[in-house]
């Protein structure tokens, strides 16, 4: 039976990941963090037979054990200060977890292999916000970086370590350069799950309007649980490599809001929005569009969930969700 651990196991990528791997036959683990995580519950709900361990990004020996522990045949990277926002305000809080903490993994992955490079395969979730001012459209694997946010900096730094490991220690260690994914599993600080929360409860009467940000931003906005498949296709390929996913389509914060007004019978959502500075963010990426012909061609991956059956899942889900109470 394979086995694989997977760091970030408690966000909304790690739990579709670990459905997959389960699915799969795989053995898995995962990492949490913290002595009384909240989100604990949620994973032993939805993933029961996940085993989990303690440990933090930050805290090498923590993932030694753990990957004692677990003697997996692949580890998943998904742990990080996700929130492009939160970055600004907890710059070294960000740089410490989601840039020396892939440097943290690394090291412990290759510390616990020795000699034997072979016996795990690595796992690096790379951003699109590593993009940033973008240099030229669509993105692809070759496309100058230019990040623009604590966070997007630090995913450069994380990219870039995990490719060095690959060329320094022969270590199969991929990198995805993932475009923005969402699902009703998405936290609700991201605007997309902002937007359907929203939408549910003002259509259920129990909230008169939203305060949003830049509403003029794009993104390539594609299903999480299809972009965890092309996370598991890079660690079956011969060689370690890096690949761009993505939809190829990208929408403004107002198309999302359209179609999500829309589904619930709205038509005119502007006396629902309002905007708000604090939203506003110090720099923004204006615009993301990848080119995920690699990941096609290598991989033979591609989206399966459209835009709009995206923007249709999350309303949907919320609106169940207020029902009930949840
Ligand atoms: P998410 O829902 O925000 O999950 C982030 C995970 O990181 C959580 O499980 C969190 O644990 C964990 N974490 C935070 N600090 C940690 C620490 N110090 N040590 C160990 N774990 C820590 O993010 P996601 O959307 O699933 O994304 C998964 C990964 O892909 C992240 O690295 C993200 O940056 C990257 N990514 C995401 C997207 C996207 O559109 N979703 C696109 C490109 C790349 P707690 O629950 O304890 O906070
Ligand atoms: O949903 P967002 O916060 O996602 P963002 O910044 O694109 O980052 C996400 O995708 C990255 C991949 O490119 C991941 F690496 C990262 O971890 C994260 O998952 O914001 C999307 C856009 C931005 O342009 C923002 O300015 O929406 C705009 N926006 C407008 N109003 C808002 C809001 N964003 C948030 N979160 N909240 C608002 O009220």
């Amino acid at each position: 039976m394979p086995s694989a651990l997977i760091t970030g196991i408690t966000g909304q990528d790690g739990l579709y990941l670990a459905e997959l791997l389960l699915a799969k036959g795989y053995d898995v683990h995962g990492l949490v963090r913290g002595q009384n995580n909240p989100k604990r519950d949620l994973v032993t709900d939805l993933v029961p037979d996940v085993q989990l361990h303690f440990g933090d990004l930050t805290d090498m020996s923590s993932l030694i054990r753990a990957l004692r522990e677990s003697d997996p045949d692949e580890v998943y990277n998904l742990g990080a200060v996700s929130f492009v926002a939160y970055s600004w305000e907890n710059a070294h809080l960000t740089t410490d977890v989601t840039a020396t903490g892939v440097l943290n993994l690394l090291e412990a992955v290759r510390l616990h292999v020795g000699s034997d490079v072979d016996r795990v395969r690595f796992y690096q979730a790379s951003s699109s916000e590593m993009f940033g001012k973008v240099q030229e459209t669509p993105q692809h694997e070759g496309t100058l970086l230019w990040p623009r946010s604590p966070y997007g900096v630090a995913k450069v730094y994380g990219h870039h370590m995990t490719i060095n490991y690959r060329e320094s220690y022969g270590m199969h260690a991929s990198s995805g350069i993932l475009f923005n994914h969402e699902s009703p599993r998405r936290g609700p600080e991201f605007v997309t799950r902002k937007i359907s929360q929203a939408v549910a409860r003002i259509s259920l009467g129990l909230q008169d309007h939203v305060l949003l940000g830049n509403l003029d931003a794009r993104r390539d906005w594609g299903f999480a649980g299809d972009y965890v498949e092309a996370m598991w296709l890079m660690l079956q390929q011969p060689q370690a490599d890096d690949y761009v996913v993505a939809t190829g389509e990208t929408h403004s914060i107002r198309d999302f809001l359209d179609l999500a007004f829309a589904h619930v019978g709205i038509e005119d959502w502007t006396p629902l929005v309002r905007q708000d500075e604090r939203f506003m963010r110090p720099a923004e990426v204006d615009v993301l569009l990848g080119d995920a012909g690699k990941a096609r061609d290598v991989l033979g991956w591609k989206p399966r969930v459209s835009f709009p059956e995206l923007v249709a899942m999350m309303v949907e889900a919320d609106l169940e969700a207020t029902r009930q109470g949840w």
